[in-house]
């Protein structure tokens, strides 16, 4: 029988490119120049998209896939996937939650810590000899007993929320309604009440059309001048420019970006800024969590095209 033929939109480490070499064609758009060639060529033939939840298949790209069975996504994310495109033409869609929620926890603790205990401007310290020539690093904020905000207790919410208890901190959350497994920490439905009573708030949630912009002025502005906004899911979630000009105007202290508006070409006004923490969207990239994000991903492939049900369904 002949492989199925897969288009593949972004790059994947070599332990998941042999194996899905050698089970399907695979055509790397990614790496043609010309797209619009490589699509006329193999479009038609192509029965799944493999993805990555920053890239997502645009409904262009559904649409010049007429015999597309499945777009199986390598994150979480499924927010760049044309959905609607993909439930009007009965297309599977498949993500990998759980296997990465704790190392996005884990780094959105990492970028909290290293901005209130200044961690990258100490190393700078020792670094470029201002230890020896101008003294003791200028004091900085304490992490443990503060009071943090989770926008979204979903799969990396509530991790992060695990991880913020053992800080001693104090945790709210917000989310559509109370969650059963958050029952350790308080509810506060409002996003901009939840930012007023926050030292520090993370946003965490599942990226949609109507979570865009849930942090504009009025939370950045409630999180205030001493505040701390944490960013390890979408940057739709933000309101850039408000979050830059708040920066900026001193109206929020600081904030920690793991996502960013055209990411990897980030808006050059984030460079300037003094107060914030810039990370290349890697909340899940250690080695463990990508082995088991593309070996969820395949499984997903083959379930598909063995007739099994699919281990991590989206639709
Ligand atoms: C990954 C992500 O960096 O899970 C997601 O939705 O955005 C990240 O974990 C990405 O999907 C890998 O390309």
């Amino acid at each position: 029988m002949s492989k199925p033929e897969v288009l593949q939109i972004g790059p994947y480490p070599e332990w998941d490119q042999v194996p899905l070499d050698a089970a399907y064609v695979m055509h790397r758009y990614f790496e043609t120049s010309n797209k619009p060639a490589l699509l006329a060529e193999v479009g038609a033939r192509t029965r799944a998209i493999a993805t990555r939840g920053e890239l997502g298949a645009s409904a262009e790209l559904i649409a010049a896939c007429p015999k597309l069975e499945i777009v199986s996504v390598y994150g979480v994310g499924f927010d760049a996937v044309h959905l609607d495109s993909c439930r009007a033409r009965g297309i599977r869609v498949t993500n990998t939650p759980d296997v990465l929620r704790k190392d996005v926890a884990d780094l959105a603790i990492a970028m909290m810590l290293a901005q209130w205990r200044g961690v990258n401007g100490a190393e700078r310290w020792v670094r470029d000899g201002s230890w020896a020539a101008k003294g003791l690093y200028p004091l900085r904020t304490r992490a443990w007993g503060k009071r943090a905000g989770v926008l979204g207790l979903g799969r990396i919410g509530f991790e992060v929320a695990r991880r913020l208890t053992g800080f001693d901190m104090d945790v709210a959350y917000s989310d559509i309604e109370p969650k059963p497994y958050g029952k350790d920490w308080t509810f506060v439905p409002d996003p901009v009440a939840l930012a007023e009573r926050s030292d520090v708030l993370f946003v965490t949630l599942a990226a949609s059309a109507t979570t865009r912009h849930i942090v504009g002025r009025s939370v950045l502005e409630a999180l205030g001048p001493d505040g701390l906004l944490v960013n390890v899911s979408r940057a739709s979630n933000i309101d850039e420019e408000a979050l830059i000009e708040a920066l900026a105007n001193g109206k929020l202290g600081a904030a920690a970006l793991d996502v960013f508006d055209g990411e990897p070409n980030l808006n050059p006004k984030f460079l300037s800024l003094p107060n914030i923490l810039l990370q290349p969207h890697h909340a899940s990239g250690t080695v463990e969590t990508r082995k088991a994000m593309g070996q969820l991903m395949r499984d997903n492939l083959a379930a598909h095209f063995a007739g099994h049900p699919l281990p991590s369904p989206v639709l």
